[in-house]
């Protein structure tokens, strides 16, 4: 009688055993999945990085509009590709490229924190009344 007592305490610490691990699995699974769900949500977010590429001549720049997305970190490239020294300076948000030389290139970069419509232009001797300016949307 004393062993089938013992063999019943014996089932009984298997069956919490064996329970135990069933149970536990889930819940290492689950904690996977959450982990993993957790670091794709940065890379499944809007925000990305922008590479744009702008052309300047007298007195234009191509493409003359720009739309971005809130929290993009953008970087512009403006080629000169006219006959004299232009810049890109872009309202708002303070940032320019500088002075860039005939058939040279001058990069900016930010981020864009800030939703609205932002003009950008050419800040050298008038030419941004001559044609040189465009509209940047952040939405
Ligand atoms: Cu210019």
């Amino acid at each position: 009688m004393n062993r089938s007592i013992l063999i019943a305490v014996l089932v009984f610490i298997v069956v919490v055993v064996v329970g135990a691990f069933t149970i536990k699995k889930p819940i290492i699974k689950n904690t996977n999945i959450n982990s993993r769900e957790t670091s794709q949500t940065p890379t499944g977010s809007n925000s990305s990085s922008k590479e744009i590429e702008i052309v300047a001549n007298e007195y234009s720049f191509t493409p003359s509009s720009i739309g971005l997305e809130k929290g993009d970190s953008v970087s512009i490239t403006l080629k000169n590709a006219g006959a004299t020294s232009h810049t890109l300076f872009m309202d708002g948000y303070g940032v320019t490229t500088g002075s860039v030389a005939p058939g040279r290139s001058g990069t900016l970069s930010f981020t864009a924190d800030k939703t609205g419509s932002f003009d950008f232009y050419c800040n050298i001797d008038g030419h941004r009344d001559l044609g040189m300016r465009g509209t940047m949307e952040v939405k």
